[in-house]
């Protein structure tokens, strides 16, 4: 195209942006002074206090991506999910209800960081430009938020955000992140044949639990659930499931239920606690569990899910046992390829897991199906897993979801017609409820809990007997903090460092020294930190590896 025909198109398609109303509204969220911002692992996420203006930003931006997809509803989320409570943040959601396109990001950090109006407006223009955007098609979004404090002062303005475009608002309100991702869909697909489920909150809960009823018909019951719900949104819309589940279907005790608690959200509890520090919540062996009990965490937008137990007296540390994100997928990839097998019918199942994943659930799974590793990020993992005809993704820190692919779902439904038993009758029935039983948009702590204890209910298993599967390697991850965590690069899926020059050398000489040890350092996208993860064949080499590591790193950087 000409010089002159390019500047006349991008002249057109920035004609009808509403730069008056823009800048009018971003006077009233101005961006602090001294602080950059950067899409992360998982959307923009700091502490909630520097956060207005890019929550306003953000509303621009989700009112532009209704645009360039025709109209279709997208989603904004207000949260910082696992991190502690002073933090916030904001996860945007793409029309098939799946995480915002990957292109879309550096632009998110563009505009998060113009610091004058010339600059907002140069980088919303670089945006319809680049994307084709027709200003003149109707936005619609459906904004949500988690309990944080500061999580309805920050909505307001991404409101304000979504105002100046004229988009159609739909407010959600106090959802959990996977409600939020699953009316996206919801909407999106009503009055389709792939509708997903009633674009409501009560439509959600009516999708998932009718499909969990339907699956532990006739199954005994188990024991009862403990769920720490990290006093976070996972408290509410657990007791709202309860409602739609009778408790013989469901046995369930909710624990860590605050919300209203300042100071309470993941403090000392939740997924993330969990499973980092490889402990009970703190207080919990209090709260009456036994040896043997089932426990799980959420974490704070209720997208995480750990399970957990005692092999003897909670009071004793070395009784905790880890049934992380790895142990969920082991579960569910047994259990749907041995439906798969009985049903009779071609569909291939395949794993993805991150550098995290322990390696001996690494080893087991591979024995069993094809594994590929990816980036740490729902948004890598997730893309990795539609490869397959059933996708069962997890990240070690309880992450995840299973997709069914649009022809497997078929596959399954045709088989139904003529199954070639009784036996592959049943499996292809489970198969069908379990599609309506996960979320599919995104890992979900409800969703997936439900399907955990569907399985353990369907094979009568303890905690113990799913434990055995594997025995993880013993693991550490460790949070390092530095000046500048963006100086840390990664390649290989984040196994290997190519910044700071030389010090991934230095770590291969250290990791050389110990038996069966792996460690890999990569900056996290969520905090201001750099995470460091070790694993090592024998126990007594762990915490020397793992500090080992962090040492190296904090010499490197020269630490905080
Ligand atoms: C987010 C992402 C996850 C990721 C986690 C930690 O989770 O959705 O995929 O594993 O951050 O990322 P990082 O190590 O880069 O900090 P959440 O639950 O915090 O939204």
């Amino acid at each position: 195209m000409l010089m002159q025909d390019s500047i006349d198109l991008a002249l057109k398609m920035t004609t009808g942006l509403p730069t008056k109303l823009i800048l009018k509204a971003s006077a009233a969220h101005p961006k602090p002074e001294g602080v950059t911002f950067s899409y992360g692992t998982a959307g923009l996420r700091t502490k909630a206090a520097v956060l207005d203006s890019v929550c306003f930003r953000m509303g621009l931006i989700g009112a532009l991506r209704s645009k360039r997809l025709q109209g279709k509803v997208v989603g904004l989320m207000v949260t910082a999910s696992h991190n502690p409570e002073e933090d916030n943040g904001i996860k945007a959601v793409d029309s098939r209800g799946e995480m915002l396109e990957a292109a879309w990001e550096p632009f998110c950090t563009q505009l998060a960081n113009a610091s004058t109006d010339d600059e907002l407006i140069s980088v919303l223009e670089s945006i319809i430009i680049t994307f084709k955007i027709d200003l003149s098609i109707p936005a619609t979004v459906v904004y949500g938020h988690d309990t944080r404090p500061s999580s309805p002062h920050l909505v307001k303005a991404l409101v304000d955000g979504l105002v100046a475009f004229g988009t159609q608002l739909i407010d959600a309100g106090l959802k959990t992140t996977p409600q939020l991702h699953y009316l996206v869909k919801a909407h999106n697909t009503k009055g389709t044949p792939e509708a997903y489920g009633e674009p409501s909150e009560e439509g959600y809960y009516k999708k998932i639990s009718q499909a969990y009823l339907k699956l532990v018909a006739g199954k005994p019951s188990l024991s009862p659930l403990v769920v720490d719900c990290a006093n976070g949104v996972g408290a509410p819309a657990l007791l709202a499931i309860t409602k739609y589940i009778a408790a013989d279907a469901l046995p369930v005790r909710i624990l860590r239920t605050s919300t209203g608690v300042q100071g309470a959200l993941n403090n000392g509890c939740g997924a993330d606690f969990v499973k980092t520090n490889q402990r009970l919540p703190i207080g919990l062996e209090k709260d009456g569990i036994e040896a043997g009990d089932r426990l799980c965490a959420f974490d704070g937008d209720a997208d995480r899910l750990i399970y957990f137990y005692c092999n003897g007296p909670p009071s004793t540390k070395s009784s905790f046992r880890l049934l992380d994100g790895d142990k969920i997928a082991s579960l569910a990839t047994d259990y749907i390829s041995e439906l798969v097998k009985k049903a009779d019918i071609d569909i291939k199942v395949g794993c993805v897991q991150t550098a995290y994943a322990n390696g001996s659930s690494t080893k087991y799974l591979k024995q069993r199906v094809p594994v590929t590793c990816t980036p740490t990020g729902v948004k890598y993992l997730h893309h990795a897993a539609e490869a397959y005809d059933i996708g069962v993704y997890f990240e070690a820190n309880g992450h995840g979801t299973v997709l069914f692919s649009p022809e497997a779902v078929r596959t399954i439904k045709a088989a139904q017609a003529s199954p070639s038993s009784p036996a592959a009758q049943d499996a292809l029935e489970q198969l069908e409820q379990l599609t309506e039983l996960i979320n599919q948009t995104v890992g979900d702590a409800i969703s997936d809990m439900l399907l955990v204890e569907f399985i353990l209910r369907a094979r009568q298993w303890g905690p113990e007997e799913w434990d055995g599967a594997y025995e993880d390697l013993p693991n550490k991850l460790l949070k390092v903090n530095v000046k500048d965590r963006s100086a840390f690069k990664t390649t290989d899926a984040e196994r290997r460092l190519t910044s700071p020059a030389g010090l991934q050398e230095k770590i291969d000489e250290l990791v050389g020294k110990y038996k069966g040890a792996r460690s890999f350092v990569r900056p996290s996208g969520t905090e201001d930190c750099v995470r460091v993860y070790a694993e090592t064949a024998l126990a007594s080499d762990l915490d020397s590896l793992a500090n080992g590591v962090a040492k190296l790193v904090q010499e490197s950087s020269g630490s905080t």
